[in-house]
């Protein structure tokens, strides 16, 4: 059981959201069967990007990315499954929309790095850093989903 309360954050980004992807994006995890514990749509500032992406801070496309990631609001979700961090980067595609298969979420719908329409955490501990910095613990919904018995074995 604890296997299944593994969470990830994922994000559909300002052109994601620009460009009406967000009910897709949301429908890609929920087919898959995985849960819904947090959403909201935030707008971020320079603090908490700075924050998300302290490991590009320095690096010469960090000011163009924290200004694109302000351009508009993000879609920002948790969800909860078994091996949910790395199935969920498999879901998004590979960080360069052109190198992503058909089938993920930016090889369907992006082209360009800098509008990769999505942010997945690349590991447990990435995934609970961020879930702390976008969310606050009350906003963290624990449910019993009535699928469970449908989807896990
Ligand atoms: P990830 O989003 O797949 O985890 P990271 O390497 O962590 O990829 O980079 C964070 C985000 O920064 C990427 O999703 C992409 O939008 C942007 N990015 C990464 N490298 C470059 C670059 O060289 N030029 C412009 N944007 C970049
Ligand atoms: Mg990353």
């Amino acid at each position: 059981m604890s296997s299944q309360t593994e969470r990830t954050f994922i994000a559909v980004k300002p052109d994601g959201v620009q460009r009406g992807l967000t009910s897709q994006i949301l429908s890609r995890f929920e087919k898959r069967g995985y849960k819904l514990v947090a959403i909201k749509l935030i707008k971020a500032d320079d603090k908490l990007l700075e924050q998300h992406y302290a490991e590009h801070v320095g690096k010469p496309f960090f000011p163009k990315m924290v200004s694109f990631m302000k351009s508009g609001p993000i879609l920002a979700t948790v969800w909860e499954g078994k091996d949910v961090v790395k199935q969920g980067r498999t879901i998004l595609g590979a960080t360069n929309p052109l190198a992503s298969a058909p089938g993920t979420i930016r090889g369907d719908f992006g082209i360009d790095l800098g509008r990769n329409v999505c942010h997945g955490s690349d590991s447990v501990e990435s995934a609970e850093r961020e879930i702390n910095l976008w969310f606050k613990k009350e906003e963290l919904i624990d449910w019993e989903s009535n699928q469970a018995k449908w989807i896990y074995e």
